[in-house]
């Protein structure tokens, strides 16, 4: 039996109804197995831990590990040139119109082998794992045929298997049309997304679907024939909507009873009544909104108003959010968007297990899996206050290093 005894911790627990952050001075936290036993006042600690052997943590802050709910690690290449684009003037839309954006990235994938894929993407993970991140959500999308659509889910799913982090992959094969295709996503999504998904739902390899509802992506209703495919499978839905303008995809996710749908710039409250309705998660990604230098904020007001619950990812991308940071996605939403500090971390802690479908991760709770961060920090508002530091002591995965 695997098990540890931490005492002296400040306990931000981000427990569902706890009030704010759960917050609990002079703590403790039993790890048995991987799992967290029991977590509370060292002084109501149950008499059968102590005899244990126990570690002081020295007054530091511990949080859930961070989860970072929605990224794209697996790419190859760059798109350094269409930033320097955009600051000559050029639009995200005119430079994917053109050929460039997600197609220029989906050339480099279809090219790289599977281990180059790898090892770029590990440095992506490092990163996020260097900061605390115990979870991450990983799409497909830069390959846009079967092979390469297969090859990416492979690869994030070595991730996991290479270094001590979870994560859960997304298949986006409605993420762009390719060359091959263009003009005809009717097409594309017959004859390889949706073969595609069946390919990777056969293999194991899509936790959940994805698509990009989008002007310069797909339609609800090309996204609907991928999601009537996906529920006929029986995976999880989720949906990149109103981010560059309002299709009412947000609402199409609604109806099909996605877990989330993400971006939401545009949304409007009816949108967001939808979302509410049918207890969905808003994801907000403000590195995709500051790279782009967009001006319209996501409804966080009506998020608050209706109770969706806001999750906050990187959105780890080549192009809109080239970003391997979930605390300077924190900082962002609260600098950008006027969220809290406290609706921050419960976005890269709780909601974002929420917006994933996992009811075993994302507070500090017993019965949760032993995921959690030591921060060297009195107070849980400093996580997403400071910018590029990173104030992270220890992290614990699984209950180990
Ligand atoms: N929205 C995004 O922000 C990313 N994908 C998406 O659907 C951007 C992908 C890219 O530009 O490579
Ligand atoms: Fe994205």
């Amino acid at each position: 039996m695997e098990r540890s005894l931490l005492v002296n911790a400040a306990l931000a627990t981000m427990e569902q109804g706890a009030g704010g952050y759960g917050l609990i001075e002079s703590a403790a936290i039993v790890l048995r197995d991987g799992r967290i036993d029991w977590a509370g006042p060292c002084a109501a600690m149950p008499a059968d831990y102590a005899g244990w052997e126990a570690r002081d943590l020295g007054g530091r802050l511990v949080t859930p590990a961070l989860i970072d709910c929605h990224t794209h690690i697996v790419f190859d290449g760059n798109r350094a040139r269409e930033f320097e684009m955009r600051l000559e003037g050029a639009s995200y839309e005119e430079i994917a119109r053109a050929g460039g954006g997600i197609v220029s990235t989906v050339k480099a994938t279809r090219a790289a082998g599977e281990d180059e894929l790898l090892a770029g993407a590990l440095t992506r993970a490092d990163a996020l794992i260097a900061e605390g991140v115990s979870t991450i959500e990983i799409k497909s999308g830069y390959g846009l045929d079967i092979e390469t659509e297969l090859k990416m889910l492979r690869v994030a799913r070595r991730i996991a298997a290479q270094r001590p982090v979870r994560v859960r992959t997304s298949f986006l094969g409605a993420h762009a049309a390719p060359p091959e295709f263009s003009g005809c996503a009717d097409a594309y999504i017959d004859e390889v997304c949706i073969p595609a998904l069946e390919a990777a739902h056969e293999a194991g390899l899509a936790d959940a679907v994805d698509g990009f509802c989008e002007g310069i992506a797909f339609s609800p209703q090309q996204i609907a024939r991928v999601f009537d495919k996906a529920k006929a499978l029986g995976i999880p839905l989720k949906l990149h909507a109103e981010q560059l303008s309002n299709l009412g995809g947000a609402a199409l996710a609604a109806r099909y009873g996605a877990m989330s749908a993400d971006h939401l710039e545009y949304l409007d409250e009816a949108g967001v009544a939808a979302m509410a309705e049918a207890g969905m998660v808003a994801v907000i990604l403000p590195g995709a909104f500051y790279t782009l230098r967009e001006t319209q904020a996501p409804p966080i007001a009506m998020f608050r108003k209706h109770g969706v619950p806001m999750a906050v990812a990187s959105d780890c991308n080549p192009g809109s959010s080239p970003l391997a940071s979930v605390l300077l996605s924190m900082n962002m939403a609260c600098t950008l968007f006027r969220m809290t500090p406290e609706e921050a971390l419960a976005g890269a802690t709780r909601e974002a297990a929420r917006a994933l479908g996992l009811d075993d991760t994302g507070s500090i709770e017993a019965g949760k899996r032993a995921d959690l961060c030591v921060w060297d920090a009195e107070h849980p508002a400093e996580l997403a206050y400071r910018i590029g530091f990173n104030p992270l002591h220890e992290r614990i995965f699984a209950g180990g290093a």
